[in-house]
């Protein structure tokens, strides 16, 4: 967050001094690059800066909060990740912005891989043992203050109605369903979800996605669609109840232990696959 500018004599026209502070891991992370970082670093903000909209236009508001404070830098101590956004268009509907009228942009907070798993365990350690959806009031309070700071709205997954979080992942991204429903992200595979959303009265600024690659266009034999014991998931959707019953029954043990067996024979973004405990607690919460 920049405190103060000043130009010295020793500074090039073209450079100014200022006090400011950083993210101290994002400063570890430059100072770890070795002799020259400072260089880098201010590279990298003038690339950034480059791609900013002018002052006054109606995205700065929100560019200038996340150049402040980064909205990652939020987010980031607790695994959690901006996966990206994109603005409502002219009419469209839109839940509520934080001014209660239609909002005008949205930003998808979520997790690659089970990053935010030790950060939650810490924290429900410290709460009552019988906490209800531990892992959505978690992210509801994380992602509240997040919000908070940008003057904006958190709404969760878990709001009903329920707000339609793929089809803004899959805008926000450039993603698309797998044969499971879960969207396939061309890094981390099927290991990824969406823990809540930013909601703006203003336009924000933020890249259009790429064009992702599909894995599951070009991926021999499906084996996603071959390990379920039932045949939960085919040509015709998901059968929740067929699931439902078998991960409740005596044979459901490797689903209820392990998680989803087709989900877990996806050859992709193995590295960032959930542990075990944590597909353990993903899928108790499916079944209970
Ligand atoms: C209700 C729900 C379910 C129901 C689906 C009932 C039904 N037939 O619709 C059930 C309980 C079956 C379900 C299961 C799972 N779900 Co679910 N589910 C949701 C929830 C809360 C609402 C879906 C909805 O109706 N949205 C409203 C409509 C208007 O929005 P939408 O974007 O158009 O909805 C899409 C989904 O509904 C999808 N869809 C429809 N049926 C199913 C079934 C499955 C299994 C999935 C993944 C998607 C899916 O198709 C729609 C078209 O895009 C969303 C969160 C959300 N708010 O979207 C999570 C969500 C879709 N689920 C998710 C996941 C991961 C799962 C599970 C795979 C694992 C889990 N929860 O741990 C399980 C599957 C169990 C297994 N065998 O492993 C993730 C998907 C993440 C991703 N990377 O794509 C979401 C986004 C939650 C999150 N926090 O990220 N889910
Ligand atoms: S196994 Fe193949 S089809 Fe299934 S989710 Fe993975 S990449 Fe897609
Ligand atoms: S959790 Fe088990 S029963 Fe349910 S779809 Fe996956 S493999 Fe099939």
């Amino acid at each position: 967050m920049a405190l103060a500018a000043s130009r010295s004599s020793q500074d090039s026209a073209s450079e100014v001094r200022v006090t400011a502070y950083f993210d101290a891991d994002a400063v570890e992370r430059f100072k770890a690059t070795g002799p020259g970082w400072q260089t880098r670093m201010s590279e990298a903000l003038t690339k950034h800066a480059s791609k900013l909209p002018e002052r006054g236009s109606s995205c700065w508001q929100v560019a200038d909060a996340l150049n402040a404070v980064d909205a990652a830098a939020s987010l980031a101590p607790h695994g959690l990740i901006l996966r990206g956004g994109f603005s409502f268009g002219d009419g469209e509907a839109a839940p509520p912005g934080p001014s209660g009228k239609a909002a005008r942009s949205v930003l998808l907070v979520g997790q690659a891989g089970a990053a935010p798993w030790p950060h939650f365990q810490a924290w429900r350690q410290r709460q009552p043992v019988n906490i209800a959806d531990p892992l959505d009031t978690w992210c509801r309070e994380i992602i509240g203050a997040a919000a908070e700071k940008f003057g904006a709205r958190a709404v969760s997954p878990s709001d009903r109605p329920y707000l339609p979080f793929q089809q803004w992942a899959m805008r926000a991204e450039g993603l698309k369903p797998s044969p499971l429903g879960i969207l396939m992200h061309p890094q981390y595979g099927l290991w990824h979800a969406y823990r809540g959303a930013l909601l703006f009265d203003i336009d924000v600024m933020v890249e259009p996605p790429r064009e992702a690659i599909h894995l599951c266009d070009r991926c021999d034999g499906k084996p996603c669609l071959k390990a379920c014991p039932v045949g939960a998931y085919s040509e015709a959707g998901f059968a929740h109840q067929d699931c439902l019953g078998h991960v409740r029954g005596a044979s459901g043990v490797p689903c209820r232990d392990g998680g989803c067996l087709d989900r877990n024979a996806c050859p992709y973004g193995t590295e960032y696959r959930y542990p075990r405990d944590v597909q353990a607690f993903h899928m108790a919460a499916f079944a209970r």
